[in-house]
């Protein structure tokens, strides 16, 4: 538990030295940590969903420790879609890049939600956890539609 905190602490203070656009030594290098920071994302998002969905049970202290670690991870993708990241080991659509108003109004609604989701996470009511579960997945989706290879 020591660890943890230490970890998201860890995370946090990397997330907020962060400049709006990440510098990376290399573009596989920004790949593959958007590539780490959505797994963490998924992970944690989907331990609340499979909660909003009844598919284990609620519990309201896993839900606010999954909300914490979702607030600081949720974050991180959108750094590195950076110039020069659209070609090797991706799925991410050069839509991305050509249409970046687009995209950058995709990932700000992903993380309005994100950030409402934690917020509800937070609260100890399972009511709130599933209404905030259920508008955020849709913003994850609609993001993945039109910006990621299948
Ligand atoms: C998840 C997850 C996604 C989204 C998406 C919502 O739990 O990993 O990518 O939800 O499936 O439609």
């Amino acid at each position: 538990m020591k660890k943890t905190v230490a970890l998201i602490s860890l995370l946090g203070s990397l997330a907020c030295a962060l400049p709006a656009h990440a510098q990376f030594a290399k573009p596989e290098d920004a790949i593959k940590y958007r590539k780490a920071g959505f797994t963490l994302m998924a992970a944690h998002f989907g331990r609340l969903g499979a909660m909003a969905q009844g598919k284990v049970p609620f519990d309201a202290k896993a839900a606010a420790e999954n909300a914490d670690v979702l607030a600081v991870v949720g974050k991180l993708p959108y750094t590195a879609f950076v110039e020069g990241s659209d070609k090797g080991e991706t799925r991410a659509k050069p839509e991305i890049w050509k249409e970046s108003a687009k995209f950058k109004e995709a990932a700000d609604n992903n993380q309005a939600e994100v950030a409402k989701l934690v917020a509800a996470a937070k609260t100890g009511n399972l009511d709130n956890l599933k209404a905030a579960f259920g508008s955020a997945a849709p913003t994850c989706k609609a993001c993945h539609d039109h910006f990621r290879k299948d």
